[in-house]
């Protein structure tokens, strides 16, 4: 049997986990993008690791970064994938205040050097852009995919950059490849610093007598959380449709972190107001105020729908993060997520 090929970039981030997952569990042959780190960076995979001499093994991983265009051309001629899964970038967006350049060569011309990669390669694949709804930024919700986009940082303008490049691909050469414009995705392994985990990860801590306070923003802001484990899937499925075409993903909830706190400390007993202190560092230069999806399209064309909003994760992610940090090693402490300057 010809087994499908899919190469992953971003594969040891939140969503490359997932994907990586829905394909191996599909039959699929997988194939990652790794960076080198002096430390090993591939936790949220590490359940997935079979030994590459075993004939059942069907991951594997390959160094790469996508600031390396002539190592894609050789990993795409190498690999030659069915599937091209573009998940890599620097993707907060308060650090892309700090570090404009860098996002704007990883998240922005990264995205092109993949596309000319494939194109290079001369291979015949269909290829996903991780695009988002930061797109919007200033434009008000809902937002659909007809919806102006109006960036609102550094890394939204380095994704506007990729969303028009990738539609660029396709009418210039013809290739099969898609924006997935999706709205907030979370879990419990999504990133330590971003708002939902790093609430419910505090509210774990400070049940437990670790902690006593945790630094925040803007708490005023409203957001559309949804579950990454089944955002995946509707990146699998615009691969999977007869013509390439754009599609939002989105629960069509939108909810502020403010509620999102209350919800979580609530979960277990507390009350946020008694433990959120202020910090300006967590601001960002210019916000987007809010982002609530309309995912009629998705639902329509790719079947797709969401069962799980914010609400709902707020709990299950504070529940995760309870477990995780009774399971002790691995858990990273304040010190490293606050006192180090991370945002
Ligand atoms: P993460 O930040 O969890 O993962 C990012 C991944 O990109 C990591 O595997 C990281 O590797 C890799 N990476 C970063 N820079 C490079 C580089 N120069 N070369 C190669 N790999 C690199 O992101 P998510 O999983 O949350 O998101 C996946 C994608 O979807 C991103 O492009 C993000 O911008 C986009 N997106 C995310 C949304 C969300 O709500 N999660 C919503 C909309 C879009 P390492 O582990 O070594 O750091
Ligand atoms: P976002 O996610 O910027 O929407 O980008 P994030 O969780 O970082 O922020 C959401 C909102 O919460 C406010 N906020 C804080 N945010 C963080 N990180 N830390 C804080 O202490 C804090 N306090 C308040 C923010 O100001 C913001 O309004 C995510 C990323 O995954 C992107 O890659 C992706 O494209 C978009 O979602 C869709």
């Amino acid at each position: 049997m010809n087994l499908k090929r899919a190469l992953i970039t971003g594969i040891t981030g939140q969503d490359g986990s997932y994907l990586a997952e829905l394909l191996l569990s599909k039959g699929y042959e997988v194939h990652g993008i790794i960076r080198r780190a002096s430390t090993f960076n591939t936790s949220r995979i590490d359940h997935l690791y079979v030994d590459p001499h075993e004939e059942r093994a069907s991951l594997f991983l390959h160094y790469g970064d996508l600031s390396d265009g002539a190592r894609m051309v050789t990993l795409l001629s190498e690999i030659q994938p069915d599937e091209v899964y573009n998940l890599a970038a620097q993707s907060h967006v308060r650090v892309s205040f700090d570090e404009p350049e860098h996002t704007a060569d990883t998240t922005g011309t990264g995205t092109v050097r993949l596309l000319e990669a494939v194109r290079l390669a001369g291979i015949d694949t269909k290829y996903y852009q991780a695009s988002t709804s930061e797109l919007y930024g200033a434009t008000p919700p809902p937002q659909n995919e007809t919806t102006p986009f109006y960036p609102r940082s550094p890394y939204a303008a380095a994704k506007l950059y990729s969303y028009w490049i990738t539609k660029n691909y396709r009418e210039a050469y013809d290739m099969f490849a898609v924006n997935g414009i999706l709205f907030n995705h979370e879990s419990p392994r999504r990133g330590e610093t971003f708002v939902t985990r790093k609430i419910t990860r505090a509210v774990a801590a400070i049940k437990a007598g670790k902690q006593e306070h945790v630094y925040m923003g803007n708490i005023d802001s409203i957001r559309d959380w949804g579950y990454a484990a089944e955002y995946v899937e509707g990146m699998w499925r615009m691969l999977q449709a007869d013509e390439p075409e754009d599609f939002v993903l989105a629960t069509g909830v939108g909810i502020t972190v403010r509620e999102f706190l209350d919800i979580a400390f609530s979960h277990v007993g507390l009350h946020w107001e008694d433990h959120v202190r202020f910090d300006e560092r967590y601001l960002r230069p210019t916000e987007v105020d809010a982002l609530i999806g309309d995912p009629t399209k998705a639902g329509q064309k790719l079947g797709w729908t969401p069962t799980i909003d914010g609400r709902e994760l707020a709990k299950l992610m504070v529940d995760a993060d309870i477990e995780a940090l009774d399971a002790g090693p691995g858990w990273i402490d304040k010190v490293k997520l606050e006192s180090w300057g991370t945002k």
